[in-house]
Formats: structure tokens, C-alpha cells, sequence
């Protein structure tokens, strides 16, 4: 009898041993930094907010909110010689203001999300959002700083401080205009993660996504057309401390897909994301990754660069760099970060955000 007891708890760590080595138990990880890329040309579009790879396989249900502060100017190439100016040196006519300005305001921006497990490794969610636009608290605060530091000011310094603006000059048909605050109800995301292989090291995923236009069309809300994304999604544990985080995506904008009502004709859109995630205790992560999202237009407007050759307006991709920190609790998580685009300076001027994200259900 007791042998055969002895045998059979030997058989079941053994047979623990081999369903571990072939069923891996997955690796959890709370993914990249999560948010928004929200950059006028490129927010009327879906983008991937950087799921994590292993969300197919969570079993519970996720509500998560996220706000954003961001400030932004930019403005058309002019010479401030040619213009009539006031005595502290700002374009005095607010016609001439406007006509220069491609963006200018500064924006609070909150989401809302709601996901849950459908199928055995797959998550389904929706996300809704509402943008806020006022004229620009901080605008002295950051036209201080770059001269403090010596850093160009882009030509705010030409502007009258405090506008909420925006006319976004390209050569594809959109429209994305605003004249004075405006609060905008955003496009609303339908998307699913699909947990398709994970081994102890590493986690691989596909997410798609359907963007519905809820929000209003020619503002910086919406496009007014149904968008799709495919995005594969790759995370892998390097040691015990590190995470990276690699993912690629595609979108389709409506206008290409479902036939455009007017003259807008945008391009598809690549976006990468590749990060690292510092796990430096078991519960806070310090995370830098970088996103790149191509263009959906192009444009004749001329923009002043030195690192790059003739380049356009909003030609560019979007090259955000992302600093943030998570805190990781049983049933939730924070997640604050900072972004600035450090190479094309094609993203908000700067960008910081915060998140919370409470899950209740079953963990696996
Ligand atoms: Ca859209
Ligand atoms: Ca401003």
C-alpha cells in the first residue's frame, strides 16, 4: 500500500512535469505602455494602444480608464519679418494667426475601457473616448522653459498664447479643423487580443480592431468611416528582470475600405512599437519603448527640419519616445508615462498620462 501510494504521488509530479513542459503555464505580463497616440493627423484613425501579448489568456474582466494631458503647437513655415507684429513681438491680426497655425491648444483627453474573455484565448473590448480642447494654460510655462534651456521655440513665440486651434493643410482631401474649445466625442474602438502561442519565455498574439466613427467628421474626433487594424504581438522575457515588448501593425483607414463619401483619400498605416520593461521590483516596472506610425497624408507644406532633407508637414512618421513607471497591485494596476516624439517631432509637443486598470473574475 504504501508503495502504491508512494507510485502514484511520483506519477503526478511526473505527470506535472511533462503537461509543464508542454503546456506551459503563461507568462503574465501587463504589456507595453498602454495609451493613445494622439496626434491630430494620426487620432481621427485606430490606432493599437499597445495590448498586452498575453491578455487572451486573462480570464477576467478589465475596466480601464486613462486620462492625458498634452500641449502642442505648430505652425506654417512664414517669415516673422514679413508679418505685422505687436510689442511683444506676436502676429497682432487673428486672421493671419489662424491662416500660420496647424495645431495649437493644449488638451485633456480620457478614455474608458471595458474587456472581457470570449473562447478559451481570446479578449474582446470597447473603448470609448472624449477629447477636451481649451486654449492653453501652460503656454507661458512651456515657451519658458525652451528659452531657459536655449530650446527653439517652433515659432510660438510669434503666436498669442492661449488658442485653441486647428487646420490641417495636406494634399489627401481630410479635414481636420477646429476654431476655439471644443469638447469632441472620440471614434469608438471595438478590438479583440487572440493569445494564439506562449511558452514560458516568450507570448504571441494578434489583435484586430474596428473603429466605429462616433466621432464628428472633419474635427479632430473622428473620420467618419468604419477603420480596421491587424496587429501581431510578441513579448519575451529576457532573464528575470526584463521584458521586450515587439509589436507591428497595419490599419486600414474607412475612406479606403467602405468607399469615401467625399474627396479623402488617406494612406494605410504602419505602426511599431518596441520596448523594454524593467521588472525592478515584483511589483513596479519601469518601461521605455519607442511607437512609430507612418502618415495617413501627405502634403505640400513646407516644414523646417535639419535632419531631414525637403521635408513635408505631417509627412512624416510619428516617433514617440515613452518613459513611464507601473505599479502592479492584486487586482489592479497604475500606469503613468510621459511621451515626446524625439526624432521627427511629428507627435504632441509633450504628453503625459496616467491610467488605471481593475480586473475582477478569474485570473486563468
Ligand atoms: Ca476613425
Ligand atoms: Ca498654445
Amino acid at each position: 500500500m504504501m508503495f502504491r501510494a508512494e507510485g502514484c504521488q511520483s506519477a503526478g509530479i511526473l505527470l506535472f512535469l511533462v503537461l509543464g513542459f508542454f503546456f506551459h503555464f503563461p507568462v503574465f505580463s501587463s504589456g507595453p505602455l498602454q495609451g493613445k497616440l494622439l496626434d491630430a493627423p494620426q487620432q481621427i484613425y485606430y490606432s493599437f494602444p499597445g495590448f498586452p501579448a498575453a491578455s487572451g489568456l486573462d480570464r477576467s474582466f478589465h475596466l480601464r480608464t486613462q486620462a492625458y494631458y498634452l500641449n502642442e503647437f505648430r505652425g506654417y513655415a512664414f517669415d516673422p519679418e514679413d508679418e505685422v507684429r505687436g510689442s511683444d513681438g506676436r502676429l497682432s491680426d487673428d486672421d493671419r494667426a489662424r491662416e500660420l497655425t496647424a495645431m495649437d491648444y493644449e488638451a485633456l483627453v480620457v478614455d474608458g475601457t471595458f474587456s472581457f474573455p470570449w473562447g478559451t484565448d481570446h479578449r474582446c473590448g470597447i473603448t470609448l473616448r472624449l477629447y477636451g480642447y481649451y486654449g492653453g494654460l501652460f503656454d507661458p510655462v512651456i515657451e519658458g522653459f525652451h528659452s531657459i534651456f536655449g530650446l527653439p521655440n517652433a515659432s510660438r513665440e510669434y503666436f498669442p498664447q492661449g488658442r485653441a486651434y486647428t487646420s490641417i493643410n495636406n494634399d489627401r482631401g481630410i479635414t481636420i479643423e477646429m476654431d476655439g474649445p471644443s469638447v469632441l466625442f472620440g471614434d469608438t474602438e471595438i478590438f479583440g487580443v487572440w493569445t494564439f502561442a506562449h511558452s514560458p519565455c516568450t507570448t504571441w498574439a494578434l489583435a484586430w480592431a474596428l473603429e466605429l466613427p462616433t466621432g464628428i467628421s472633419g474635427t479632430p474626433g473622428g473620420n467618419g468611416h468604419i477603420d480596421a487594424g491587424l496587429q501581431l504581438l510578441y513579448e519575451r522575457s529576457l532573464g528575470e528582470s526584463f521584458i521586450l515588448h515587439a509589436q507591428q501593425g497595419f490599419v486600414v483607414p474607412g475612406e479606403l475600405l467602405f468607399g469615401s463619401s467625399g474627396s479623402a483619400d488617406p494612406f494605410i498605416l504602419s505602426q511599431s512599437l518596441l520596448g523594454l520593461e524593467w521588472l525592478f521590483t515584483d511589483d513596479w516596472s519601469f518601461l521605455g519603448q519607442t511607437r512609430i506610425h507612418t502618415s495617413p497624408l501627405s502634403s505640400s507644406a513646407p516644414l523646417n527640419h535639419s535632419m531631414f532633407p525637403d521635408p513635408k508637414q505631417f509627412e512624416m512618421p510619428v516617433t514617440s519616445l515613452q518613459l513611464g513607471l507601473r505599479r502592479t497591485f492584486d487586482t489592479w494596476n497604475l500606469q503613468i508615462y510621459l511621451e515626446q516624439d524625439f526624432l521627427t517631432h511629428e507627435g504632441p509637443d509633450i504628453l503625459v498620462s496616467m491610467a488605471a486598470d481593475w480586473k475582477t473574475g478569474r485570473e486563468q
